[in-house]
């Protein structure tokens, strides 16, 4: 009689091999998955938009994790909150679209109406020991950080996200992204495990031979390389950009402006990394002609070459802010196979597009770069899902990053699924 049982999750884990990918099952089996949605995605801290999602009182935003159904709204004091999008009479689904502008919250079901805090307002037919201070929303704790909006699902969300926005606070609040306005918005749907577009993210091994229009702002000495390979004129590019980023930052830095790496990314669990990395060719932006695609500065600069501070939190974003422009990327997984990348793209409030930037230009850099990483996503997933498949080696020179992904990971899931066996 053949053996099937499956290796039980606990077992996987342990045997995870560090510097390794995972084994197959993490990047394929439905199980795994909603083991995902349970350990990470119900309880850490998740990036879910920014605040000119819902600039204006009344804005409302919905989205889905998993099995959860959130809305996110402006209440009439200007403060942003998130609630479980679910009806407390019968449990409808209250908000449909995708994003709108309400003056209360009204399930269409039988008329049960919220304010913008939640509380029921308005239930008929309920009777005299009907109490609708016990019906309010369920609230789900959210967090801006300057503009950036975080929700966590869990009752006691992790407590070190003060941490990480006490020490990002000063990177990104120059870029001002509360007076900023979303020019464009991309939803992409990746045909891989949401791990496997996250550890993409996380290394820059893949952009010579695969981002064209990536590497002509982005420095690809940027992301790490194996200093014996260079040849002479390689090991001097890689000493000139060296100082490049040294002297960059000094002078950002002295001008009032964060820039030099931090890196948290497998020792938090809100884990988290940014740096703000010089650009290539004139230096201002993402663009095909690395200039400013916006001529209304978002923040407040000493120079137009800002280059671009990058900012990736785990378990589901990351972030590129320029001088003009910024852009805001978050992963929802789907299920075991699929992922929703979802794109933002920022520039200063009152820039009008034909006038103060243009679109395309805009949004050229990553609309290329990121179909690429989805072609790559799915090859990888398609190589998950054969017989051949074996965790291979990260480089230890450009892909550590990555190998820290899937510890963070790794964590999370031995935490909640085997408390037992003890840290990693
Ligand atoms: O978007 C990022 O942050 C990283 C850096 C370069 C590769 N990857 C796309
Ligand atoms: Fe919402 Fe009945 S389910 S009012
Ligand atoms: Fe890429």
């Amino acid at each position: 009689m053949l053996d099937r049982t499956q290796t039980p999750l606990a077992s996987l884990l342990r045997r995870r091999r560090p510097g390794y990918s995972l084994e197959a099952p993490f990047y394929t089996d439905p199980a795994i998955f909603a083991a995902d949605m349970e350990a990470v995605f119900e309880r850490t801290w998740i990036f879910v938009g920014v605040e000119p999602d819902v600039p204006e009182p009344g804005d409302v935003m919905t989205l889905d994790i998993g099995r959860n159904a959130i809305l996110i709204v402006r209440d009439d004091d200007m403060k942003v909150r998130a609630f479980h999008n679910v009806c407390r009479h019968r449990g409808a689904r209250l908000v449909h679209e995708d994003k709108g502008t309400v003056g209360n919250l009204v399930c269409r079901y039988h008329s049960w109406t919220y304010n913008l805090d939640g509380d029921l307002i308005h239930a008929e037919h309920m009777g005299a020991d009907f109490d609708p201070k016990c019906h309010g929303l369920k609230s789900v704790h959210l967090r801006s950080l300057e503009g950036l909006l975080f929700v966590c699902l869990a009752d006691e969300p992790p407590a070190d996200f003060d941490d990480m926005a006490a020490a990002m606070g000063p990177y990104i609040a120059p870029h001002d992204i509360r007076n900023a306005k979303i020019a464009y918005t991309h939803d992409l749907i990746e045909p891989g495990n949401w791990k496997l577009t996250m550890e993409n993210n996380r290394e820059c091994y893949h952009c010579g031979a695969n981002h064209p229009e990536l590497t002509v702002p982005l420095f690809a000495y940027g992301f790490g390389f194996a200093p014996e390979e260079l040849d002479e004129a390689e090991r001097e590019q890689a000493a000139r950009y060296g100082c490049l980023v040294t002297d960059s930052h000094g002078e950002w830095e002295r001008a009032g402006i964060p820039s030099r790496m931090l890196e948290h990314l497998d020792d938090m669990v809100t884990g988290y990394r940014t740096e703000r990395l010089p650009l290539d060719g004139d230096g201002e932006s993402h663009t095909m002609d690395t200039k400013a695609a916006s001529r209304i500065p978002m923040g407040r600069f000493p120079s137009s070459k800002m280059g671009g501070l990058h900012f990736w939190t785990q378990p589901n974003s990351w972030h590129h802010f320029m001088g003009d422009h910024a852009v805001c990327f978050s992963v929802i997984p789907l299920d075991a196979e699929r992922s929703l990348l979802r794109t933002k793209w920022l520039v200063h409030k009152d820039a009008v597009e034909g006038v103060d930037y243009d679109l395309q230009n805009l949004i050229d850099v990553w609309m290329a770069t990121n179909a690429q990483d989805s072609e790559l996503v799915g090859f990888c997933q398609a190589g998950a899902r054969t017989s051949a498949y074996q965790p291979g080696p990260y480089s230890p020179h450009t892909e550590m990053l990555v190998d820290k992904f899937c510890n963070w990971y790794v964590q999370r899931m031995r935490e909640h699924f085997d408390p037992a066996g003890g840290p990693l």
